[in-house]
């Protein structure tokens, strides 16, 4: 019998980032209401609150607001207006990934300040291991950067979404496998993904207030609503159900080159000459758009015609072309032990990319961004 390992995923979340981020240059905010501003340029106060600290936040400031509103609010305060220094957040922003990376066992950035990690194997599916891994990467991120951030444990994206907006700042709100539904049931239906201003108002006509209602709604009725593709999602949603993996945007790609040698051969050195050179070219391609690689290939034709192929995971994503080199050859020294036959064409292959910037992946593009 398989038993389908149930997973442990969390998804982080920097505590209301911006504001953090200019607090940790400047400690003197700290305690002050501190609001991070897109501003227009139209007129001094024209723009809108990109996002404010706890304490603005007590006088109803906070993200989406018009700057006129927020400075309104917090008049006698001794509140601190900044423009949005997005280079300079981006900088924290990447010091952390790099951290919470080393605690996954697959990684996936969903946006500056949020990420998915699935630890199922680190954790060995312990959800209590994994609160003590939140933890241990909270005191990281703590001392090595200096920002806190709020987590959610759950066993899938979907609900550690959700989980993650329970306890903040700085908390962690875990929810088992068989919590789910239970946690789920008294939510409103806008926490979903997907579940706008629109779809809720016509979820309300039809009697749908809160996930729970969501989930004991007939699925047919649903979809004829909805649509099939949406109303399954809803249906699936509401039970919190969600099979979407943890993936970092780009690493089902693959780059790869093949090429014929001058002559078929078992010599070594005569194919990793071809192959430095299919290195060569990946390299330009890789350091164009800013990837990292994490697994490593190689293709061998034989004299016979028939193709043969290898693969090594690497420790950790490089865009290190020495690392790729070393690999390669390894990779064929290897198989040349394995093999009779002389070698007629070369190639190699690397993928599981990973890169700097996000992009939102599909049902978080599919749905406008809530
Ligand atoms: P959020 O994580 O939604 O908000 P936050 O980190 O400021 O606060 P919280 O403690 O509740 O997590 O968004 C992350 C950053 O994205 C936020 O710091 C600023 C930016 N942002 C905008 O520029 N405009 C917006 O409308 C929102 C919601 C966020
Ligand atoms: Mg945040």
């Amino acid at each position: 019998m398989t038993t389908l390992q149930t997973r442990v995923i969390i998804l982080v979340d920097l505590d209301y980032f911006f504001a953090q981020a200019e607090e940790l240059r400047n400690p003197a905010l700290k305690g002050k209401p501190v609001v991070v501003g897109m501003y227009s340029g139209r007129t001094a106060d024209s723009g809108a609150v990109s996002t404010s600290n706890y304490e603005a936040r007590k006088h109803g400031v906070k993200s989406g607001i018009p700057l006129f509103l927020a400075k309104k609010r917090l008049e006698g305060t001794e509140a601190v207006f900044l423009p949005v220094d997005y280079d300079y957040y981006q900088q924290i922003s990447d010091k952390i990934m790099q951290i919470f990376r080393e605690y996954a066992d697959a990684f996936e950035k969903v946006g500056i300040d949020e990420a998915y990690l699935d630890v199922t194997k680190r954790t060995g599916g312990d959800f209590e291991a994994a609160k003590a891994l939140v933890q241990e990467m909270k005191r990281a991120v703590k001392n090595q950067v200096g920002i806190t951030f709020s987590a959610g444990i759950a066993p899938d994206k979907l609900v550690a979404k959700i989980a993650s907006d329970i306890q903040k700042p700085d908390g962690v709100t875990a929810v088992l496998p068989s919590e789910v539904e239970r946690f789920l049931a008294p939510l409103p239906v806008d926490k979903l993904l997907g579940v706008g201003r629109k779809t809720s108002a016509k979820m309300a006509s039809l009697g749908i207030k809160t996930i729970g209602d969501l989930a004991r709604y007939d699925p047919k009725r649903l979809m004829e609503v909805f649509g099939k593709t949406i109303g399954t999602y809803f249906h699936n949603a509401a039970k919190g159900v969600d099979n979407d993996p943890v993936q970092e945007a780009g690493e089902s790609e693959s780059i790869s080159r093949i090429s014929t040698l001058k002559e078929d051969t078992r010599n070594l050195d005569t194919i990793t000459e071809k192959t430095d050179q299919q290195i060569e070219e990946i390299g330009k391609e890789i350091a164009q758009r800013g990837i990292r690689f994490r697994q490593v290939g190689i293709i061998a034709v034989m004299t016979d015609l028939t193709a043969k192929s290898r693969m090594q995971m690497l420790e950790q994503p490089t865009n290190d072309l020495e690392v790729l080199r070393k690999t390669v050859r390894a990779l064929f020294e290897k198989y040349l032990n394995k093999s009779e036959l002389e070698i007629r064409r070369v190639g190699i292959k690397i993928a599981q990319f990973t890169k700097e910037e996000t992009q939102q992946k599909q049902l978080t593009s599919f749905f406008a961004s809530k």
